[in-house]
């Protein structure tokens, strides 16, 4: 295992080395509501800068009042609170998509592209009061201090959060991980973390914060992370369209047994996650042995928290033969997932959120 990988896992598996991505094994995702900081999946565009914690400077400005300079040791003199909540990459469950039609270039993540955890540190509206808001600032932009390479140009990670959500008690400027200090490969010294929205927007190894009266113009803003239309493609897109990701939506996924798996015929226990995104709650899961004609309740483990997922649980009876077993969620919107993984299909392979499906076989 290499170097950046070694406060990794054993089981942790590598999606790609350079950048790392990776995620855990779905029976481990669902052992746990908060997921063990080794375990924790790393999505990665460019390199994990390694970053002095004495020398580091968090920069504010753009349309403030006072822009500001900020060291650690400045922002331990703030105001601190904690959050548990779920971060997802908007690729998750991209193979799924992938299968009906190519989403070219993209990582093909499985459905381990989420994790939970408890986050501590600085509420970033804590940040923007200190600064003071100017009139018609709308966003709040970040930049970070990692190398990533597109078409030949180097730039570093960034996006935006819209001001409203900026300033929601959730967002954190976060330090810890799990009562941990942030791992390198995690944003080592600051983070955004942006609960409820989708894994981007949760810039890591924070370097400055800019408000604007636009969204960031920065790659992972204004190009990558966008959806598109499934009748649009690679060939056909004008990256002007689309719509910026911001709210995770609603999914549910069995993380054991595995597909492909060999079962004993007759009850079946099978566990997952549910995480309804935004600021809704998982208000019911349920499960399908006939490929989603029949369901039954699954039983939610734990306590709800509003920004992180729900763990569930299920027996149910698989009869001897090969079967498609399912999963859906209900969420505090009375909303639940679209059957169809082709409805969702789209070229950049994001937001698939559709009915859970894995194929097994049951012998007597
Ligand atoms: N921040 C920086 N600086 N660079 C990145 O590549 N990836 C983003 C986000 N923040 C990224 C980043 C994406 S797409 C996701 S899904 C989350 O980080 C993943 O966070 P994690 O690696 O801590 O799980
Ligand atoms: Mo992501």
């Amino acid at each position: 295992m290499s170097d950046q990988a070694s406060s990794k896992h054993a089981n942790f598996i590598i999606r790609s080395q350079e950048p790392l991505n990776g995620g855990p094994p779905l029976p481990a995702l669902a052992a746990t509501a908060m997921t063990p900081n080794d375990l924790f999946f790393v999505r990665n565009h460019g390199s994990i800068p390694q970053i002095d914690p004495a020398v580091f400077r968090l920069e504010i400005g753009g349309m403030v009042q006072r822009p500001l300079t900020l060291a650690l040791a400045d922002l331990r003199g703030l105001p601190r609170a904690s959050v548990a909540a779920t971060l997802q990459c908007a690729g998750n469950r991209r193979d799924e998509l992938s299968a009906v039609a190519p989403t070219p270039g993209e990582l093909p993540w499985g459905a381990e592209a989420i994790s939970s955890a408890v986050w501590e540190g600085v509420p970033l509206r804590e940040i923007l009061r200190a600064a003071g808001i100017d009139t018609g600032a709308t966003h709040v932009a970040f930049t970070s201090s990692d190398d990533v390479e597109r078409s030949g140009r180097h730039f570093g990670f960034g996006g935006s959060l819209p001001l409203a959500k900026a300033l929601a008690p959730e967002v954190l400027l976060a330090d810890t991980m799990n009562g941990a200090p942030l791992p390198a490969e995690h944003g080592f010294p600051l983070r955004v973390v942006a609960p409820g929205y989708i894994g981007a927007r949760s810039v890591k190894w924070l370097q400055t914060i800019t408000l604007q009266a636009e969204p960031s113009d920065n790659y992972f803003q204004a190009h990558a992370y966008k959806l598109f239309p499934t009748d649009i493609t690679a060939q056909n897109v004008d990256w002007q369209g689309g719509m910026m990701l911001g709210e995770q939506s609603l999914t549910s996924v069995i993380c054991d047994p595995a597909t492909g798996a060999k079962l004993a015929a007759g009850p079946v226990l099978l566990r997952g996650y549910a995480y309804a995104g935004g600021e809704r709650l998982v208000e019911r899961v349920e499960v399908s042995a006939d490929g989603g004609a029949c369901w039954q309740q699954a039983e939610l483990l734990g306590q709800p928290e509003r920004w992180a997922w729900r763990l569930w649980q299920a027996r149910i009876d698989v009869p001897p033969g090969r079967h498609t077993l399912a999963v859906r969620a209900w969420d505090s919107a009375a909303q639940t997932q679209p059957s169809e993984i082709c409805q969702v299909w789209n070229f950049k392979g994001y937001m698939n959120n559709a009915w859970h499906r894995i194929a097994v076989e049951a012998v007597e």
